[in-house]
């Protein structure tokens, strides 16, 4: 009997299914589908987290196909960003051509796990027919007033000498190269994502198919709260101090006001006064302080009194202004009012700084004098101290304070959010380039959309050093106006990778046109992405920015569609002795290596079988072992059954054996679907058939000579065509072997029978003295009397027995027999 060559019988496959175009994909009118995996960063090696990232996705896809949908499943390149221009700046090594290399080996790696991309759709946001739609973009944006420049404090990594989002920063320190971060006065691209934030957040709820840990991340970023703003004349100025409050219930508790200090009131305020010096030294020392850490609970508060007042607008009291570490300048107004009875860090500054406390709101049940100590009180209750307010509850009191700030001009009701702007400029070269000329007339003009793609130069010095390498380009720097046509200069900032990543996925729709981003229609016919598969860590910051761009792109009336992706899976980790696969803990294992070593097909299978795909996956050496031999299992009995002709046979009888294998393959195909519909529970599903092909070896050892030969090859071909989304190179070898003509990944899912699945006989415990002693399987429409015969003459139960006395037989049918003995 030959044996499984699995190295033999992959490359032939590949290479069939390549050279045919397999996978190829056209709009038609049948039903679509949308698998996605998020793209990857080609650093030139697919590692164990791929690999269970794409078999994820080729299981669904080919599933799917089965179904009879028209399924789209695409690959390409998120081939900007660091790691190129690092090479380059480390090993003189150009990035267009490290990148390109790159490419090329981890396409190479790809293709041995036998994935079923349609590769005519592939993109690499660093080729020139990509990014020239990604700038033409960014100028759709620019002309609705979606990009705008503006001076910004940015984060600065003195060591990669760039601009950092804050979700770069960690901890204080640079996320790539854990430098110290500061702060640096720039000139900076920003999309208006604050202008969507509604929107964003709204559209969460329509979301029902990603995962609800995801929906609330997204809705914590977007951090929508509302409250009041209100205004505090300050004294002895005509200005007027305004703050963000979500809780002007406790106005009448505001003792004291707080500034960042970046605020432009401050220099104002302290210039030439004993202030200054000390106002001065303390932002000084936050400049190397993120916002997450500035207002941070534990965080020790620390600040200045500035010399001046506030009058509190509601109750005229007269209240001293500081600044503070803990308020933040982008936050709201950038200046608070602070209630230290209700507010937990207003009360640790006011405790270190001696300021008075008035609480204003005091638990329902309360009696006597309401006085804190160092804990505020932040729960709800009856209103004190606050004039015509008190004895309202503090819901009450919310509305009817808001209301008399309304009234009296000095405030009203708003919303903020947390979201920022997103700042997308990057002093970098191995990005998309801005398509901005600045002129001494005219100022910022795009570059006119006839001329793009504006295309990144090849004569640049990779020093490392300096703002932007593009603008040691003499060819690239100088360009004339598009308005007046005087000499001016390119913008040398490019874009941030998670730009050219916000829209690929609407790409893969029609990749090769160029006279749109992609056509409506094609848009139309395959957005959104039904199935969007990738890791948690994205789950915020990606995924916001691709729902942003759709929304703005389908307010272009590009497309129809609002939210990019309707289903979103977060696949888990792959670990290894309990920590993530990564070189500096070297336990890392090479899927180059478990391939040679197994083949492809062990290799998907184990990375299904092992785990939920959301859950994280221990790698486990034995496991892979199991993988195989099961593989193995499955070969030799179709080989054996093929070369025996055991097919052939012509055993029409049913027998009890036939009844139940008829059953298991039934139920299987039911599993299975189940199983792979909802939440994708692989690992249950490919259990589900290892059920199966057990059941199948022991229904050819029961039936010797009376194998039914139609039902054998059922039950075997259920399994071929049950696994082929999972093993997708041996199901396709056994399916020529056993069955000839055409692709096994080119038939139809199966349907089960419903009747063939109602188990028509049951398992019974045969107990003594309340004791299970036995399991009978027997028909399930046995009556009382028959069952507690049956279950007398089991021997096991005879031998049990033997010589007490049955005092008693209790039979539930179906269920259980008990039997009582002296
Ligand atoms: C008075 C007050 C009383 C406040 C009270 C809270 C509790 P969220 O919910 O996160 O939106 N705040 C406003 N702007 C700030 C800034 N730039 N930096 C630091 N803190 C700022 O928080 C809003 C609350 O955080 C606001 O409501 C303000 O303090 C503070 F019992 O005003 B509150
Ligand atoms: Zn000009």
């Amino acid at each position: 009997m030959s044996t499984y060559q699995f190295k033999e019988i992959e490359t032939k496959w590949q290479k069939k299914w390549q050279d045919e175009n397999a996978f190829k994909t056209v709009e038609n009118d049948q039903e679509k589908y949308y698998v996605l995996e998020m793209f990857p960063y080609p650093s030139g090696k697919i590692h164990m987290g791929h690999v269970r990232n794409y078999s994820i996705g080729d299981v669904v896809a080919r599933y799917k196909k089965m179904l009879g949908l028209n399924v789209l499943h695409p690959m390409g390149w998120d081939a900007f960003g660091l790691p190129a221009e690092n090479a380059a700046i480390n090993h003189g090594i150009h990035p267009d051509i490290w990148t390109k290399k790159n490419i090329e080996e981890m396409k190479d790696q790809l293709s041995v796990l036998g994935l079923s991309y349609d590769w005519d759709r592939e993109v690499a946001t660093c080729n020139p027919d990509y990014y020239k739609w990604t700038q033409w973009l960014f100028l759709q944006f620019y002309k609705k007033g979606l990009a705008y420049k503006k001076e910004s404090r940015v984060n600065w990594c003195p060591d990669c000498e760039t601009v950092l989002a804050n979700e770069q920063v960690v901890g204080g320190h640079c996320e790539r190269c854990d430098s110290k971060v500061g702060k640096k006065l720039l000139n900076q691209w920003y999309f208006k994502i604050t202008d969507y934030a509604e929107e964003l957040l709204k559209d969460i709820d329509t979301l029902d198919g990603w995962p609800e840990k995801v929906k609330t991340m997204q809705k914590n970023w977007i951090g929508k709260s509302e409250g009041a703003e209100i205004q505090f004349p300050i004294e002895n100025t005509n200005k007027k101090l305004k703050v963000f409050t979500t809780r002007p219930d406790t106005i009448y508790g505001a003792t004291y006001m707080v500034l960042a200090p970046e605020h432009p009131y401050v220099a104002e305020m302290v210039e030439g006064t004993e202030y200054e010096e000390a106002v001065n030294g303390l932002i000084e020392k936050l400049q190397h302080m993120s916002d997450i850490e500035r207002t941070s609970t534990e965080m020790e508060k620390e600040g200045i009194f500035i010399g001046q007042y506030c009058i509190n607008p509601v109750s005229g009291e007269r209240i001293p202004i500081y600044i503070a570490n803990y308020v933040l300048i982008d936050y709201g107004t950038g200046a608070i009012m602070a209630v230290p009875a209700h507010d937990q860090r207003d009360m640790d500054f006011a405790r270190k700084y001696s300021i008075k406390i008035t609480p204003v709101i005091q638990p329902a049940d309360f009696e006597g004098e309401f006085t804190l100590e160092n804990e505020a009180y932040d729960g709800d209750g009856i209103m004190i101290n606050s004039q015509e307010f008190n004895g309202l509850s503090n819901k009450e009191a919310y509305a009817k304070i808001s209301e008399k700030i309304e009234e009296m001009a000095v405030g009203n009701r708003t919303v903020s959010y947390r979201l920022r702007d997103w700042l997308l400029s990057r002093q970098r070269y191995w990005g998309t380039p801005i398509p901005i000329i600045y002129c001494d007339d005219c100022g910022a003009v795009a570059v006119p959309e006839e001329e793009l793609p504006l295309e990144l130069p090849t004569d640049i010095e990779f020093t490392g050093k300096g703002l932007s390498p593009l603008a040691t380009s003499k060819t690239f720097m100088e360009a004339a106006c598009p308005k007046c046509g005087k000499m001016g200069r390119r913008e040398t900032d490019t874009m941030d990778t998670f730009v050219d990543s916000s829209w690929y996925f609407l790409r893969y729709a029609d990749p090769k046109n160029s006279d749109l981003p992609f056509k409506k229609e094609a848009g139309n016919y395959w957005l959104p992405v039904d199935q969007y598969i990738g890791g948690v860590e994205h789950a915020i910051l990606h995924l916001l920015y691709a729902r942003f761009y759709t929304k703005v792109i389908k307010d272009l009336e590009l497309i129809d569609v609002g939210e990019p992706f309707k289903n979103l899976l977060t696949q888990g980790m792959v670990l290894k002795d309990g920590a993530k696969m990564s070189k500096s803990k070297g336990n890392v294992v090479s899927p180059a290596e478990i391939i040679e070593k197994y083949g492809a097909d062990t290799a998907r299978l184990f990375v299904l079988f092992a785990a939920p795909p959301e859950r994280d996956l221990e790698w486990n050496d034995q496991g892979v072992e199991g993988c195989y031999r099961f593989l193995n299992r499955v070969w030799r009995l179709a080989i054996e059954a093929h070369e025996n002709n055991m097919f052939a046979s012509t055993v029409t009888s049913f027998s009890k054996e036939d009844k139940h294998i008829k059953y298991m393959i039934h139920n299987t195909i039911k599993r299975v679907s189940e199983d792979i519909e909802g939440r994708f529970n692989f690992n249950t599903a490919i259990s589900a058939v290892m059920e199966l092909v057990n059941d199948l070896y022991k229904y050819k050892e029961n039936s010797k000579d009376a194998i039914n030969g139609e039902l054998y090859k059922e039950g075997i071909s259920t399994v071929i065509v049950l696994l082929a989304p999972f093993a997708p190179h041996m199901t396709e070898e056994l399916w020529a072997i056993t069955n000839g003509e055409g692709s096994v990944h080119n038939i139809n899912w199966p349907k089960y029978d419903p009747k063939a699945v109602v188990k028509d006989e049951v398992e019974v415990v045969v107990q003594i003295n309340g004791k299970v002693k036995d399991k009978i399987v027997i028909p399930a429409d046995l009556s009382k009397e028959e069952l507690e015969k049956l279950a007398m003459e089991s021997e096991k139960i005879q031998s049990l027995i033997d010589g007490g006395t049955v005092v008693k037989v209790i039979a539930v049918p179906k269920k259980l027999v008990n039997i009582v003995i002296k």
